[in-house]
């Protein structure tokens, strides 16, 4: 662990601009050989890549806090606890709310890193050892528990993938001592509550319920163990996973509940709701009319059931599930389902209330972390380190809707990426009077505005096709993107009659940053529509439970009320991602860039293909390229001083004149005249070997140091 960036031949080249020839195989090269010797982080300056080991490494235990704390990113080898650390002390020093953001496919490491993250601030923070702020560190770490119970699930690609996207603010006191928090939470995925592909699970919470509640609960509830019972969770055919243990998570759900002093009974209403999707996915109709083609509910035990769970009646229950009210020119009728209605109304309800659910339990958790009710006494939210953790680019087999936006999301941060790294760069080399070099970059902002532009993106022309009051199909849809999108990025078949058949007929395509995708058109215009019949809403405004029915408070509503139509998902989801970006850019951002080592969660296994696709579509090479381009190396006066004073006569041990001066000593003193600029406040470096003759240098001189030291504080000088 000892030693500084430049940790020997043996484990490769710990910051990738400091590789002798910018190649993707020298990249590769270098990137595997770390990646063999348990070196999973590399740096691109100031940017950490990190490579999902697939297994626990030892390097985050006090120790490590210890070595990292305080320290500069070139001091030490590279690990994320230096850019947590570099967060941390531009919050703290300079009084700059900064962010991170952890960027990377599905299954790379994100939140494993956002974890990490936190995990660190919250080990190095409150030297003090103040009461109430163990308290916001300790509440801000379970909640992680929570939201992972409800918002993550077993993917093919993740066994513990994150199905919304979060970002965190952590406020911080003048101390440097967290005093609090607040969560953004992103689209949750909801269409998996009703339904899974093959090989997925649905949310943990629904496996945790049944296999960590005590008997009795699950008595209660009319639930049985089995989760291969319940229609809702047992479609992906997987509902055991090796790496979770769905029982003990549910007793630290339970646990991170109770420290987040969430309200015995709202913890049971949640479980009940949990308990109610399960049930109501078992609801079945059978057609009662066979003329007006009306249906029934099949069983009335079930009901009953349902009923209990969301403390509503079973009357109003049976009324909301097989019909609906409508109000037509001021009268109001009461229009029966025909079954397939029945069975969609069914699993809106259900995805509806799962969803209102998650929204609750982060706005309970903002609650609860919010700085001023903290305890911490603070007034003001102080400064922050806001953590991105956000779904990974996803390509399945069959692609929606949400693959759509979570795809899109990734797209905005990359361009967010790119537009930060070029302008903090040029920002740096004019605020220190140095001149730029203007690097060639990818720019993937044609596809986000080919997403994204009003009235002639794909979303607004999905708004479009949804605000149509006649029957408008998913592949009218189609056919008004192919006559109005003109973008090589976009390709698509329209459905024609002779195609029919076939399954692409229903696809179009997109060349994202990342990779080709084709999405299927089918059910695009219902899930932006996200509508939920009034009839639900009034019902549970009705619960006799007073957490459903805080849930739902616009049930309240009159049938007859005109209402004015609510923004559709793609344009919300849209709108807060733009909200996301704006909030990105006013803050110092710091970059996690996480790659997959390969897709079968091998800790041994490094794929050249699937890293290299990585690499390419992150912008890694471009990115050392921008940052080689003028200088690889920066450091402050006094650090640099502090750091190779070593190496020359005139400023060891003391040096007593101007910094510049000391730093320019050196310089000359190694030849290295013509391969450096004097900034402002730092001395850049040009080429890597400069560095690496420093650091040699440096390294040939500590053993004289250190008998020079002995003799010293023994007396002997
Ligand atoms: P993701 O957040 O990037 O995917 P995760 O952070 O959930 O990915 O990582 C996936 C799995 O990889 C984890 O459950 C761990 O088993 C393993 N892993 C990742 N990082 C580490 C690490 N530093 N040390 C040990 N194991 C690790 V997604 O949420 O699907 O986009 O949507
Ligand atoms: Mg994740």
């Amino acid at each position: 662990m000892a030693g500084s960036i430049h940790e020997g031949p043996e484990f490769g080249i710990g910051d990738f601009v400091l590789l002798r020839e910018v190649t993707h195989e020298a990249f590769l090269e270098n990137l595997r050989l770390r990646y063999e010797k348990n070196r999973i982080y590399t740096y691109i300056g100031e940017v950490v890549v990190s490579v999902n080991p697939y297994k626990t490494v030892d390097i985050y235990n006090q120790t490590y806090v210890d070595h990292y704390k305080g320290r500069e990113l070139y001091e030490r080898p590279p690990h994320i606890f230096a850019l947590a650390d570099s967060a941390y002390k531009t919050m703290k020093r300079k009084s700059r709310d900064t962010c991170i953001v952890i960027s990377g496919e599905s299954g790379s490491g994100k939140t494993e890193a956002s974890k990490i993250i936190m995990r660190y601030i919250s080990a190095v923070t409150n030297v003090s050892g103040r009461k109430e702020v163990e308290r916001v560190k300790d509440v801000l770490i379970k909640s992680n528990v929570i939201l992972e119970a409800f918002g993550n699930a077993k993917t093919n690609r993740n066994d513990n993938s994150s199905r919304f996207g979060k970002y965190m603010d952590i406020n911080f006191d003048f101390k440097g001592d967290p005093i609090g928090g607040h969560i953004n939470n992103y689209l949750l995925e909801k269409s998996r509550v009703v339904h899974q592909q093959n090989g997925e699970r649905n949310f943990h919470a629904f496996y945790q319920l049944l296999s960590g509640a005590p008997d009795q609960k699950l008595e209660e509830m009319k639930l049985s163990r089995n989760p291969d019972e319940y229609h809702f969770i047992r479609q992906g055919g997987s509902p055991k996973c090796s790496t979770i243990n769905d029982q003990s998570d549910y007793r630290a759900v339970m646990a991170a509940l109770k420290t987040l002093n969430f309200a015995f009974k709202h913890a049971e209403t949640l479980w009940k709701i949990v308990a109610a999707v399960l049930h109501m996915g078992n609801m079945e109709f059978d057609t009662v009319d066979e003329v007006h083609d009306t249906v029934g509910v099949r069983d009335g035990h079930k009901l009953k059931n349902l009923a209990g769970l969301l403390s509503v009646t079973q009357e109003d229950l049976k009324k909301a599930l097989t019909s609906r009210v409508i109000a037509a020119g001021g009268n109001v009728v009461n229009k029966e389902f025909t079954k397939s209605e029945a069975l969609y109304a069914r699993d809106a309800f259900a995805k509806a209330i799962y969803d209102r659910m998650f929204s609750w339990i982060v706005s309970r958790i903002n609650e609860v972390i919010d700085p001023k009710e903290s305890g911490t006494g603070y007034i003001g939210k102080g400064t922050v380190i806001g953590v991105l953790d956000i779904y990974g680019f996803e390509i399945f087999q069959n692609n929606s809707f949400e693959q759509l936006c979570i795809n899109y999301c990734n797209e905005k941060l990359q361009q967010l990426f790119i537009e930060l790294v070029l302008k903090q760069e040029q920002e740096e080399y004019m605020k220190e009077g140095i001149a730029w070099v203007h690097v060639e970059y990818f720019n993937n902002k044609i596809i986000c505005e080919l997403i994204e532009q009003p009235h002639k993106g794909i979303l607004a022309i999905l708004d479009e096709a949804c605000l149509n009051v006649g029957k408008v199909t998913d592949e009218m849809f189609l056919t008004a993107m192919t006559q109005k999108l003109k973008s090589d990025r976009f390709t698509c078949r329209a459905l024609s009659p002779a195609d029919k058949t076939l399954e692409h007929s229903r696809d179009f395509r997109i060349r994202h940053y990342a990779g080709d995708v084709s999405y299927s058109v089918v059910g695009f215009i219902d899930k932006n529509k996200d509508t939920l019949f009034q009839d639900f809403k009034r019902l549970l405004y009705n619960s006799k439970d007073e957490l459903v029915k805080a849930m739902w408070p616009e049930g309240i509503q009159d049938i007859t009320a005109t209402t004015k139509r609510p923004l559709t998902a793609g344009t919300n989801f849209k709108n807060s991602i733009i909200a996301l970006v704006d909030q990105l850019a006013t803050k110092e951002p710091h970059y996690v860039r996480c790659v997959k080592p390969n897709d079968i969660k091998s800790p041994s296994n490094f794929d050249e293909e699937r890293v290299k696709h990585q690499v390419m579509y992150l912008g890694l090479l471009e990115n050392v390229r921008v940052r080689r381009a003028g200088f690889v190396y920066r450091a402050k006066y006094s650090r640099f001083l502090d750091r190779y004073k070593l190496i020359t006569k005139n400023t060891w041990p003391n040096f007593r004149g101007n910094e510049v001066d000391g730093v320019k000593m050196i310089i000359k003193s190694q030849g290295f005249e013509k391969d450096v600029a004097y900034g402002k406040s730092k001395i850049f470096i040009q080429s890597p070997q400069t560095l690496f003759t420093l650091e040699e240098t440096r390294d040939k001189y500590i053993p004289f140091i250190i008998v020079f030291l002995q003799k010293f504080w023994r007396g002997g000088l």
